[in-house]
């Protein structure tokens, strides 16, 4: 399919597909080359509205991620050895669609259940969810958006009455103030990040970051409000209540527009009545709040953004109100510059709000009022209508557990790692009657639960369809690879299992287009500018128009021939008297405080190379080289406190579960706090799964479960040494070895500590490769041991071990593994760690783009020769692409300075 120049844009090279980026949320446009042998060049579009071009070091990488090895190709059956058989696709429907079939007949439709995700594409969403609510009749779907996105949606609807962003990415380019509250924008929107980044220094626009912790977005700040976990909502309220006692609230707007005003301020006085108030429950000080305080109230264009750190808490619903109530009675919103921006998390947490995905909406963001399920059935022609909502994702896996729910469908997300309590959602889906999972990848948690059948779906570059980000912005995601094997769409198994079940006549698309087609009419159907969500302009698209539809911001009703950039500047709220309706905060507790048993806060969050399970980015080399093992970062005083050393390892513990991880000092997290990330799995670690020491209290309103503050334990672990092996065939550690697999160029990486002696090592080299080609460093009495295994004048194993600390020259030897044609007589070079090449051991990659080490970057520092970002990045060419590493590389330089200064 070739797109037509004309309608998208300036020119793109011939055989380039213009699609959007399969992560995060910004949903960046992407150009991708086939380059006909299953792979892809890949660029950021400049004509995409969201990244003018741009891509961060996820979306550069996006090239190695296309490969097949890891891919599930066919559907499988489980047999009753537990192993699986390949079968017939009509062999997989037919088992999935009579296993559904007669679970509802004996049990009724309420005992099954899908859960979804936001990185499934509009089309696929809108007809699973059409399939549970319209025609099996239960309200039991729900998404992975409920652990994302779920306490803006609630805060939203309470709100504004409707679950509507008001303004656009355009805002910050106008904006004097943008306050980053609980988002590692850095890492985790990084064009955005730089976007915002750019104002701050051509226009010199103002940034505010709000977190307990200081992360990589911190380091580009004018203001730092390290607050206690939890506490924002207390200083949003002071911050209402500071507007209000300098007059600076917008009578007009508030007259016109909003309704509940005097109420909240008088709740808002009662949380936080003064500076003082606000400052003993933030932690902040006195000075921090009123600079904050000043600078809010005195610039009128100010974007509020926010992401994890506001929704994921048990209060996350009352944070974003808090947010919302500041701009609101500022008549801050909707104006260019100015407004509240909930940055979401997946590539298409947006389109999966709008189809009603998750499970307190039914569809095209209607609810479950009577009128709405009417309405709905009538468009469908639906013959069971569900008629109330449906259980949210940490009560649906309970509900699992305790056998309400008996069959359960999985479509993009693992649920075994990152759910709350993963131990207890991975022995709840071991139990089902009926589990099914779609899936991408032919291993990973959730599958290790083994479902009775997989079904093998279209992954990113295969599949068509549309998704909407932060902004509203709805792109569409273009296939430019055939599909693999016998992978299939989501949305085509989801129609080929409705039709089994009886259903042909809803479920009749011949392609994606048609079903965003009726999504669209649905959207128009009876809403005369009643709801917000409206893109009827589309109801009637064509493939052809489908295929060359251009990124546009909904609402888009019939008759309009442009998107809507922004909304409610002049009032025209969702609510039955067009009026915000502000209402009191309910300041739910902290969910768990620390105890004496679990004295610490367990934070949990994102690197910047990796996506969540890794199924994707932990396949390059690249970005696994930026954090290649999972750490606990520790404040440098809790260290002390509970004898935790640098390099060495922690049990993290609490009522739900453990994870053993490597220790990392940062002065960044607050004492009394630890931070986690979430990305290793069972799959890629040994002891890694962080969701499985996760609590599953959930927010009351949105039922967003709590991730950022579970009390833990934390004490010392520690191995008699540490090292690690790098292969191109099979290798088993020795058992009870702690490990964390890393993507490296031309085989496997682990990193490992170990009790095993060297002896035992030894052993293990023998049986995986043999004595033939072993060359040996063995010191037993130090513990130490290298080799180096080599066959027919090439190196496919190393495997190096010391007694502790870093793993002794892992970059140096992985460039030497990369590098397929180690000759013999480099092999004793070799196992004495000097690179081969004679230059010095590069370090953890800092640059992704490039391949730049962290003793590079600090060595050119050091020599004088580097005194900015800029002088590296015109000396190594570091931070010159997608900039993600701009923040860390100007740490490594305060860092070097303060060494000198030292
Ligand atoms: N590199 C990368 N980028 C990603 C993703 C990824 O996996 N990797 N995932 C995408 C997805 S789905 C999402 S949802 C987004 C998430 O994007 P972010 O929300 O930016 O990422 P997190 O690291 O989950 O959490 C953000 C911050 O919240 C802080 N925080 C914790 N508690 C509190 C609190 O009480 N108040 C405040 N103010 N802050 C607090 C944490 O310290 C953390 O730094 O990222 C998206 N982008
Ligand atoms: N402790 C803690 N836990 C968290 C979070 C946190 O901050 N802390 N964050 C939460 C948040 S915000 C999110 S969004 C979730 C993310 O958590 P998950 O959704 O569980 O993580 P992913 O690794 O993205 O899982 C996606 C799976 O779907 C597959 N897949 C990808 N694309 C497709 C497709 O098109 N079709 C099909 N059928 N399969 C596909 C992939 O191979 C992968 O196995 O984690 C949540 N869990
Ligand atoms: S910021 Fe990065 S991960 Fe997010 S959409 Fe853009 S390229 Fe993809
Ligand atoms: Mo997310």
């Amino acid at each position: 399919m070739r797109i037509d120049d004309a309608a998208l844009g300036p020119g793109i090279p011939d055989p380039a597909i213009r699609t959007t980026c399969p992560y995060c949320g910004v949903g960046c446009g992407v150009l991708a080359t086939p380059d006909g042998k299953g792979g892809a060049a890949i660029a950021g579009d400049p004509a995409h509205p969201a990244n003018l071009g741009r891509l961060c070091s996820k979306g550069s990488a996006l090239g190695e991620t296309l490969g097949l090895g890891s891919r599930v190709l066919h559907p499988l059956k489980r047999n009753a050895a537990g192993g699986y058989d390949r079968v017939t696709w009509e062999l997989a429907l037919d088992a999935v669609a009579e296993g559904f079939r007669s679970l509802i007949r004996r049990e009724g439709p309420e005992a099954v259940a899908f859960y979804l995700s936001g990185q499934l594409l509009t089309e696929d969403y809108y007809v699973a969810n059409k399939l549970m609510k319209g025609f099996i009749g239960s309200p039991h779907v729900d998404t992975n958006s409920r652990l994302c996105m779920s306490s803006t949606v609630a805060g939203h609807k309470r709100v504004f009455g409707s679950d509507t962003v008001p303004g656009n990415y355009e805002d910050l380019d106008s904006a004097d103030l943008i306050v980053l509250v609980g988002s590692n924008t850095a890492w985790c929107h990084p064009v955005l990040f730089r976007r915002i980044q750019q104002n701050r220094s051509e226009r010199g626009a103002k940034v505010v970051v709000i977190d307990p912790r200081v992360t990589a977005t911190a380091e580009d700040c004018d203001l730092v409000l390290q607050l206690k976990p939890g506490s924002d909502s207390v200083l949003f309220a002071g911050l209402l209540v500071h507007l209000a006692e300098h007059s600076l609230t917008d009578a007009t707007y508030l007259a016109r527009h909003a309704s509940g005003f005097e109420a909240v301020l008088e709740n808002a006085r009662g949380i936080a009545p003064d500076i003082a108030a606000v400052s003993a429950r933030t932690g902040l000080s006195t000075a921090e709040i009123a600079a904050f305080y000043a600078l809010w109230a005195g610039t009128p264009a100010v974007v509020t953004a926010w992401s994890q750190g506001v929704n994921q808490s048990a209060q996350g619903t009352d944070k974003v109100a808090s947010i919302l109530h500041c701009h609101l009675a500022t008549g801050r919103i909707g104006r260019p510059g100015g407004g509240p921006l909930s940055l979401t998390g997946q590539p298409n947490a947006m389109g999966g709000r709008e189809v009603g995905g998750l499970a307190n909406m039914l569809a095209a963001h209607m609810g479950y009022s009577a009128v709405e399920i009417d309405r709905v059935r009538r468009f469908w022609n639906a013959p069971s209508m569900a008629q109330h909502e449906g259980l949210k994702a940490v009560a649906m896996l309970d509900a699992v557990a305790d056998k309400r729910i008996k069959a359960l469908w999985v479509m993009a997300t693992n649920p075994a790692v990152s759910l709350p309590r993963a131990d207890h959602v991975m022995a709840a889906l071991r139990g089902l009657d009926l589990f099914v999972v779609s899936e991408n990848v032919l291993s990973n948690d959730t599958l290790a639960a083994k479902p009775h059948v997989i079904l093998p779906a279209a992954a990113w570059g295969e599949k068509d369809g549309t998704v909407t980000n932060s902004e509203r912005r709805i792109s569409r995601q273009r296939a430019f690879l055939p599909l693999p094997g016998e992978v299939r769409p989501d949305w085509w198994i989801i129609c080929e299992i409705a039709r089994r079940l009886g259903f042909a006549a809803g479920f009749g698309f011949a392609d994606a287009s048609e079903i965003y087609a009726e999504h669209a009419a649905l959207s128009a159907f009876e809403n005369d500018g009643t709801r917000d969500f409206d893109i009827g302009a589309h109801a009637g698209l064509t493939k052809r128009g489908y295929d060359a539809l251009r990124p546009v911001q909904w609402p888009v009703p019939a008759g309009q021939s442009q998107g809507t950039a922004r909304l409610f500047a002049n009032g025209g709220f969702f609510t039955p008297d067009g009026r915000a309706q502000m209402k009191p905060l309910a300041m739910p507790a902290l969910a768990a405080e620390p105890s004496e048993a679990f004295p610490l806060l367990l934070n949990t969050g994102r690197v910047r190379d990796h996506w969540h399970t890794m199924t994707r980015t932990g396949l390059s080399p690249r970005l696994s080289a930026h954090v290649s093992e999972p750490s606990v970062h520790v404040n440098p005083a809790d260290a002390v406190r509970f004898g935790l050393e640098e390099g060495g390892f922690a049990r993290i513990a609490n009522a739900h579960g453990a994870v053993v991880l490597k220790v990392l000092r940062d002065e960044g997290v607050p004492a009394g706090s630890l931070f986690a990330p979430i990305h290793w799995s069972a799959e890629t670690a040994s002891d890694a799964r962080i969701g499985a020491a996760v609590q599953p209290f959930c927010d009351p309103y949105s039922g967003q479960p709590e991730m950022k503050a579970t009390p833990s334990s934390v004490a010392p672990v520690s191995y008699a040494s540490q090292g690690f092996v790098l292969s191109r065939e099979a290798f088993a550690l020795p058992a009870g070895s702690w490990w964390a697999s890393v993507a490296v160029e031309g085989g496997q990486g682990r990193l490992f500590a170990t009790d095993a002696s060297v002896d035992d090592l030894m052993a293990a080299v023998r049986s995986a490769f043999g004595e033939d080609g072993l060359t040996e460093m063995i010191d037993r009495q130090g513990g130490a041991y290298r080799c180096a295994v080599t066959r027919d004048g090439r190196l496919i194993a190393a495997l190096f071990v010391g007694p502790s600390g870093r793993a002794p020259l892992w970059d140096t030897v992985k460039l030497a593994f990369a590098d397929a044609g180690l000759a013999p007589e480099n092999r004793l070079a070799l196992l004495a760690g000097r690179r081969l090449d004679g230059a010095a051991d590069p370090g953890p990659t800092v640059c992704a783009c490039f391949g730049v080490g962290l003793n590079a970057i600090r060595a050119a520092f050091a020599s004088g020769g580097a005194m900015t970002p800029e002088d590296i990045g015109r000396q190594l060419k570091a931070g010159t692409n997608c900039g993600s590493c701009l923040p860390e590389i100007r740490r490594i330089g305060a860092q070097s300075r303060e060494t000198v200064a030292a």
